[in-house]
């Protein structure tokens, strides 16, 4: 625990150190009220981040994402269900949950209940997405980093797959869920390429409806094919393809090629599958630990923060020290075809601009 002294380093105001240490020693309120706090920004969220830093990276965070409707809250629901049965502590956020096909309802009555009812091990919050989608982003990050800081051994985040979203959550998460359904078109298995590079287990939902056998010889095939295509370029053997596969390779994009992705089929409604489900995500935090593809992660995830934050501040602070209306000013020649664009960069960062 920290001592005064510390406290003062932190340079938290003496009510959040008190939510800190609340939220350390297990205080959901105070968890709650600190996510509120991450979640508006400011320094003050920006000194709490820092101050928390050293509790954080034991969480397991497993991403699920899907196409609308596809059944992700539903299957959070059970997930959370099972690492409850086996008595570990599950966070879940849920990210823009007013998507149309689920009217806005958010998680299943059994987990509400169960958090309402005061079960400490679980913890829910849900993210709407206001303003861009990169600020999003960010705040999602935060708040996981405090459910992290809490103690919540597993953190389940679930996005509508919608693109950038999809691309984010594999950025974040340690284990990504990709959600499919029965029933997929020939039309949209371009689309589906790009998420099975990002799917480290693909689950087949709604397997109690017509077609999920066929659905999931689909995703076998396309990720046969997939996985035929990465050891080629892990190899560096562009031809044939079966020429450089068999050879055991030690760079991190051999070991990533290692994991086959799973292809799961689940009942969300009636839990069929869940625990399978479970085995798999362990199975798989098991494997990025013992091939060092764990730390790899941790490292790029902060190297990305950490570049976003300095790009972030490098630009702040450079336009602090600018007269308030140079950009503007630049901006205006820009439109009426003065000066090119990356002129502009140049002229600014010369100095020029600031005449
Ligand atoms: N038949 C069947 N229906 C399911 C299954 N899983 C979920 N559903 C239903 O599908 C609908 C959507 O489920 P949600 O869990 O809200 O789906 P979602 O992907 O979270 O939806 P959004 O967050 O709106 O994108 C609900 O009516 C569920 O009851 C399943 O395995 N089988
Ligand atoms: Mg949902």
């Amino acid at each position: 625990m920290f001592t005064r002294r510390e406290k003062n380093e932190c340079g938290l105001e003496p009510v959040t150190l008190k939510l800190m240490e609340e939220m350390l020693a297990g205080n959901r309120r105070a968890l709650a009220r600190l996510m509120s706090m991450v979640e508006d920004d400011g320094d003050e969220a920006h000194a709490l981040l820092a101050a928390i830093h050293p509790y954080t990276g034991k969480a397991h965070i497993i991403g699920v994402t899907g196409a609308p409707g596809t059944g992700k809250s539903t299957l959070v629901n059970e997930l959370a269900q099972v690492y409850r049965r086996q008595d570990i502590t599950v966070g879940i956020v849920a990210v823009d949950p007013t998507s149309p096909f689920s009217g806005g309802a958010l998680l299943g009555d059994r987990i509400r209940m169960r958090e309402l009812s005061g079960d400490p091990g679980i913890f829910i919050r849900s993210m709407a997405s206001r303003g861009s989608l990169g600020g999003l982003a960010c705040a999602t990050d935060d708040v996981i980093k405090l459910l992290d800081a809490a103690g919540y051994k597993r953190v389940i985040v679930e996005t509508v797959g919608a693109g950038q979203t999809e691309v984010e959550i594999a950025r974040t998460a340690h284990t990504t869920i990709v959600l499919e359904v029965p029933g997929l078109g020939d039309d949209i298995q371009a689309i589906k390429a790009g998420l099975l590079e990002i799917a480290d287990i693909l689950v087949v939902n709604k397997a109690d409806k017509a077609g999920a056998d066929t659905t999931v010889t689909i995703l076998q095939a396309m990720l046969d094919l997939n996985s035929t295509a990465a050891s080629v370029a892990a190899h560096h053997t562009p031809s044939p393809p079966a020429a450089g596969s068999e050879e055991a390779g030690s760079s991190s994009s051999a070991l990533a090629v290692a994991w086959r992705s799973p292809i799961i089929k689940t009942v969300a409604i009636d839990g069929t599958g869940a625990e399978e489900l479970v085995a798999a995500i362990e199975a798989h935090a098991a494997f990025l630990r013992e091939t060092g593809l764990f730390r790899l992660k941790e490292k790029r995830r902060a190297e990305a923060e950490l570049r976003r934050m300095l790009s972030h501040a490098l630009i702040s602070r450079f336009l602090d020290q600018m007269p308030p209306d140079t950009l503007s000013k630049i901006v205006e020649r820009i439109v009426s075809r003065e000066i090119a664009p990356y002129t502009a960069v140049e002229e600014l960062l010369s100095g020029a601009g600031s005449c």
